[in-house]
């Protein structure tokens, strides 16, 4: 039984994360979101539970204007351009959205205008009046992250208000030194602001409680990540920002002011279902018998944990979700994705590429998804679960299952005469499918489930291969006619286990069956096709994938490589000559690494002690997302032994060690390649 209904549960409401209209939706995306949730939502369909799903655009935030003005356009121009690309690419992978809206529509302004003046109301805020950086030339207020100048530790100029990247740390806008505006660059002023904050901290009881305590099924990762979050402890949240994009704040006094895009983007599920209808909508979110279920990525976790159900039990009416199924994250070809280096599969582009094989990219997402670590999307693994698996498992036998019928018994099933024992050991080996298939995709286990199912395509070749109805077919056409049967019974229940993976394979092969999709609860039957039912002539239901096309789209991605080099060549141009004599002003030399620690407070930050021949020395050096201290104890380094000691988080740094930083911030200590003694020069 389907554990949600366990709890007595009616209906089940899915949203998905909302994307920022901010650009057109990539691999990393359908991964990570859309194609679980659309395998659930349709999953549950089939087995004829009331479901909606529900997405849209997510429309506000400071990204947006900030990309309008650089493009010379309105916010609204910008998002009426994405939100059409991506709806446009989720309907052509077969995301069965019930509704795909977006933030800015007038329903959602209401709802989420309503929704905060409650809270307003009830006095579920507090207000606070703060400094914070005003840009007088953009007439706007600065996020932290738009603020830029020099790090106080360790004088990188080029300082964020929140983190300095050199050195790790984390910073607030008037720790910076000369602080510039990334907008217009002027000197930004400290003006006075009042904005409305939820109390996390009021809410961390209950949270503990919900999450911890009842809540101990989620994903480990989901887990992990609420716990350390609580026992950091809660801090009161801003929901509201100085921005002219956006929810204007409903309340008196709050002229110029918008809801913070993370407070409106979630309310934004709850529009989504209002508009989609306008009078039920109250019983999806309110009454306890709706299993709500949130759809997100990894980056997403604490919004959808702890701040919306925060602002759901703030509010008072709502129920809160049961589950937060959320995946780590997609890599490309071994790099993280990124838009702003167009290293990404844009969804678009493939199906330029790929036309109609929407189905080889669902199925290869899930079968490689991120569900419990990072994952990697390459071009060869596409390629070989095409043709090994779709192509020569799942195809093969179905093509076969057909051809053979059509040659032998002119496309109607044949009757099925007496059973061996290997027949019916073969029904047995199908029978629990069904409920296999069930727990996997109840517990959100997709790439599993998938698994399972293309296990049954492999029960059915091996079936095939064992028997050779096509050696029989001059001596014995009746147990010819029974094997086929057998292989039809299995494709049949192919159909109904890849319904919610392959929906565009699986509607042609119920074309081909001449059969309306066979209802899910009859996964596991032996008797879907009766005898004598008449087959339409089969199809192939997948091709194989050609190594020229696969070269084709790694080219593309080393062009991109090739592309972003050049770019950040320009951006890092070789400096200036120097003489020979200032080259030898450099005192490079080797050290053995003795003890390498963490630095606390500063994530990027490790401390060095090194034998550099004659005696020891500190030195700090900022790779500690890159390498474990433990990684680096015995090795040789390369040290600049000349210059000048300087401080690093109150640590006195003797000289810096040298690595090599390839454009995406990858790094690679520089070591010699074979041992020499300590204090060895470099030249
Ligand atoms: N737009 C963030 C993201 O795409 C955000 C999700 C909102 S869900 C309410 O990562
Ligand atoms: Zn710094």
């Amino acid at each position: 039984m389907h554990e949600g209904m366990e709890k007595g549960f009616k209906r089940t409401l899915i949203t998905t994360a909302l994307p920022y209209a901010n650009g057109p939706v990539h691999i990393g995306h359908l991964a990570g979101v859309y194609v679980p949730a659309d395998i659930y939502a349709r999953y549950l369909r089939l087995k004829g539970e009331e479901v909606l799903m529900i997405g849209g655009s997510d429309e506000h935030g400071v990204p947006i204007t900030l990309r309008a003005k650089k493009e010379g356009i309105t916010p609204q121009d910008v998002v009426d351009r994405f939100h059409g690309i991506i709806k446009k690419s989720f309907e052509e992978f077969g995301i069965s959205f019930d509704i795909y809206s977006r933030t800015t529509s007038e329903t959602h302004r209401q709802v989420a205008s309503d929704f905060f003046r409650k809270l307003y109301e009830k006095g579920e805020f507090i207000e606070k009046v703060s400094g914070q950086y005003y840009d007088e030339e953009a007439k706007q207020f600065l996020a932290d992250r738009y603020i830029v100048g020099t790090c106080p530790h360790c004088k990188n100029e080029h300082a964020y208000g929140d983190q300095c990247e050199a050195c790790g740390t984390s910073l607030s806008p008037n720790d910076l030194i000369e602080p510039k505006s990334a907008i217009s660059g002027s000197v930004p002023v400290l003006k006075e602001t009042k904005h409305w904050y939820l109390p996390l901290d009021k809410h961390e009881e209950w949270l503990r409680q919900w999450i911890l305590e009842d809540h101990k099924e989620w994903k480990p990762n989901v887990y992990g990540q609420c716990k350390s979050w609580l026992d950091m402890g809660l801090q009161p949240r801003a929901v509201s920002r100085d921005l002219d994009w956006g929810i204007p704040v409903p309340v008196e006094g709050a002229e110029g002011k918008v809801l913070y895009v993370w407070f409106d983007a979630p309310i934004g599920y709850i529009s989504n279902t209002k508009e989609l209808l306008s009078d039920s909508w109250e019983t999806w979110w309110k009454d306890p018998e709706s299993k709500i279920v949130h759809f997100i990525g990894k980056d997403n976790i604490v919004f959808h944990c702890i701040v919306f159900p925060a602002m759901l039990k703030a509010e008072g009416s709502f129920c809160l979700p049961e589950n937060v199924p959320s995946n780590e994250f997609l890599n490309l070809e071994g790099d993280k994705i990124s838009t702003s280096r167009n290293w990404a599969v844009w969804l678009h582009e493939y199906l330029e590429e790929f036309p109609g094989k929407q189905d080889v990219l669902r199925y290869v997402l899930t079968a490689n998804a991120p569900e419990t670590k990072d994952n990697d999307f390459t071009w060869k693994d596409f390629q070989a679960r095409n043709n090994n698996e779709l192509v020569a498992i799942l195809g093969n036998f179905v093509n076969r299952a057909l051809v053979l019928t059509q040659k032998y018994f002119e496309s109607k099933v044949p009757a099925r005469a007496e059973l061996t024992e290997y027949d019916q050991q073969t029904f047995a080996d199908f029978a629990n499918v069904k409920e296999e298939v069930e727990r996997l995709l109840d517990t959100y286990h997709f790439r599993e489930a998938q698994k399972e199912a293309m296990n049954l395509a492999r029960i059915g070749n091996k079936y095939l291969a064992d028997t050779e109805p096509w050696k029989l077919a001059k001596t014995d056409m009746a147990r010819v006619g029974t094997i086929l049967n057998i292989a039809l019974q299995i494709t049949a229940n192919l159909a109904i286990a890849f319904e919610p993976f392959l929906p565009y394979s699986m509607q042609k092969l119920n074309a081909m069956l001449n059969v309306e999709p066979l209802g899910w609860n009859r996964l596991g039957s032996t008797e879907l096709l009766p005898e004598g039912h008449q087959l339409n002539a089969p199809e192939l239901l997948f091709e194989k994938i050609e190594d020229t096309t696969i070269e084709a789209q790694v080219q593309k991605l080393l062009d991109t490589k090739k592309a972003n080099e050049v770019e950040n060549y320009k951006a890092n141009p070789i400096r200036e000559n120097i003489t020979f004599d200032d080259f030898t002003k450099l005192d490079i030399r080797v050290g053995t690494v003795l003890e390498c620690t963490k630095v606390p407070k500063a994530d990027k930050l490790l401390q060095f002690r090194i034998d550099d021949g004659l005696q020891q020395r500190t030195i700090v050096s900022g790779i500690a997302q890159q390498y474990a201290p433990e990684e680096l104890v015995g090795k040789q380094i390369c040290f600049i032994a000349n210059l000048a000691p300087r401080k690093l988080k109150g640590i006195v740094s003797e000289g810096m060690i040298l690595s090599a930083e390839d454009f995406d911030g990858k790094l690679a200590v520089i070591m010699p390649q074979k041992e020499v003694k300590p204090g060895s020069e470099v030249k």
